[in-house]
This record gives structure tokens, C-alpha cells and sequence, in this order.
């Protein structure tokens, strides 16, 4: 609709209102908002349109959000989703190209063994399987099969201060983010490996990635280079920009 008439008052209340509403929420902008609703926002009538658009999207992602359970839930093979969604700060060429015999996770911070792991080290701790959901703020969800070493036997295995208060993760790709020790200990939360049953591809995180399904995808780092524990709080790539860094589902 090629409709560039100035708002009315009232619309452009309405957006501003939406716009305090989406920030508060769930940390979107209004371009963000744009994308998910198709409107371009510039006139009355898609403002009207994309209200509609987004407290359905609401209701969707909040039922998604709050299913009250403690273990995030999980589906039969048959309901994964394929192709799969890649999603990163940048386009799907840019992905890391990671140097698989240099490859070590660093461990370090409050722990009583600070060490470098290869990836057969990794390999040889005990793994879990999982069919999740994955949740982007965008968004999208979409479900996948993991495997991998879930984060609280790593934590014991190097002797981790469980007491101290976060995990801070840091990526190949100069992403970064953090959990809450609790979520860190939390069974769900693994160090995938594999991916639909093969070794983790380029794409979602080779060779090394955080699955967290009681948090957003933006807590699900990929290409992870290190870890850490510690008590100040660490942020990350989109939490240091205004995301909830929460972000439970
Ligand atoms: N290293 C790294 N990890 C990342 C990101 C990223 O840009 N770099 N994007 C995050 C976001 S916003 C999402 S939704 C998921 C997407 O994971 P997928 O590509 O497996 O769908 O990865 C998360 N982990
Ligand atoms: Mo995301």
C-alpha cells in the first residue's frame, strides 16, 4: 500500500505506545516489529494491522514462553523441523571456518582445574540427547535434535564454585553471552556436539554450542572458544544491547 499520508495523532500515539510496549517486553524496535509484520508502519492502517499482527504473535510466543513446566519441552523426531533455521549477527557466508586439530575449549575462572579440552576429550564425557524448540526473539522457532555433554558434568568435571553466580561464554565469532548458574546446572542445558545426529555443522556452531531450551536462541551460543565462572555478571552480544538477559522461556 503506497500510503505515505503523516500519521493522526492518535496513530502516532499508538505507535509510540506500541513501540514502549515491544522495548519493555521483549527488548524489539520497531524495525524489528516491521519485519516480523510485513507493515511498513507509515500510515494508519498498517499501524492497525500490525497491532493485530503482534498480540497475535504474543499470544503465540507467550504460550511458547510461559508453559509453566521446570523441563522445556520435548518432541518425537518426526515434528523436527528441516531445513533447520540458521541464524547469527551476520549473513550465513561470514560463518566461522574453525580450525578443528587446533581446537581447544578454554575453561577457566572459578574453578579448581582451569584447562584447555580438545574436542576427543569433550567427546569422551558422558552425552545426552534432546529434540527441542529453539526460540528466536524474531520471531521463529524451530525444532532440532542435539547432542552433547551437558554443561553441569563439565562444570564438575573441572571443579567448578557452583556457588559462584554465572557462566559466561565466549565464541569464535566475537559473540559472547551468559547464564545464571542455576540454568547453567540445569539438566536440559548441554554442550551440543551433534546435531540431527551428525557432528554439529558450520552453520549451528561446529564444532562446539551451548542448547539451552529454557532460554531464548540468543542464550544458545555458538562456536564457543571458552568458558567461564564467575560472579560479575558477563552480558553478551545482544544482552548488552537492550535484550532481556533473563530471557527464560
Ligand atoms: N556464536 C554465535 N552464537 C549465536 C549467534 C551468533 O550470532 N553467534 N546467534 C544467536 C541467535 S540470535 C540464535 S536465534 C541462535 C540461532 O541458532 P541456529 O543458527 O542453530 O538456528 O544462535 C544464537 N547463538
Ligand atoms: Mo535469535
Amino acid at each position: 500500500m503506497a500510503d505515505n499520508r503523516p500519521l493522526e495523532p492518535d496513530q502516532r500515539k499508538q505507535l509510540i505506545n506500541l513501540q514502549r510496549r515491544m522495548l519493555l517486553r521483549g527488548g524489539l524496535t520497531l524495525g524489528a516489529v516491521s519485519m516480523l509484520t510485513g507493515c511498513n508502519l507509515q500510515d494508519g492502517d498498517s499501524v492497525d494491522r500490525a497491532l493485530w499482527a503482534m498480540s497475535r504473535w504474543n499470544d503465540r510466543v507467550q504460550a511458547w514462553l510461559f508453559s509453566g513446566d521446570k523441563l522445556a519441552q520435548t518432541y518425537r523426531p518426526d515434528q523436527i523441523t528441516r531445513p533447520f533455521r540458521f541464524n547469527a549477527f551476520y549473513p550465513e557466508y561470514n560463518v566461522p571456518e574453525i580450525d578443528v586439530p587446533n581446537y581447544r575449549l578454554e575453561v577457566s575462572g572459578k574453578v579448581a582445574k582451569p584447562a584447555s579440552w580438545t574436542l576427543e576429550q569433550l567427546q569422551r564425557l558422558p552425552q545426552d540427547d534432546q529434540i527441542t524448540r529453539l526460540i528466536c526473539i524474531e520471531g521463529w522457532s524451530a525444532i532440532g535434535h542435539w547432542r552433547g555433554v551437558p554443561l553441569r558434568t563439565l562444570l564438575q568435571q573441572v571443579g567448578a564454585d557452583t556457588h559462584a553466580r554465572y557462566v559466561g561464554f565466549k565464541c569464535d565469532d566475537r559473540y559472547y553471552s551468559s547464564l545464571d548458574m542455576a540454568t547453567a546446572l540445569h539438566p536440559q542445558t548441554i554442550l551440543a556436539l551433534e546435531f540431527d545426529g551428525k557432528p554439529l555443522p558450520p552453520d549451528y556452531g561446529y564444532p562446539l554450542r551451548l542448547r539451552v531450551p529454557t532460554k531464548l536462541g540468543f542464550k544458545n551460543a555458538k562456536h564457543i572458544a571458552a568458558i567461564f565462572v564467575t560472579d560479575q555478571n558477563p552480558g553478551g552480544y545482544w544482552e548488552d544491547q537492550g535484550y532481556n538477559w533473563f530471557s527464560g522461556i
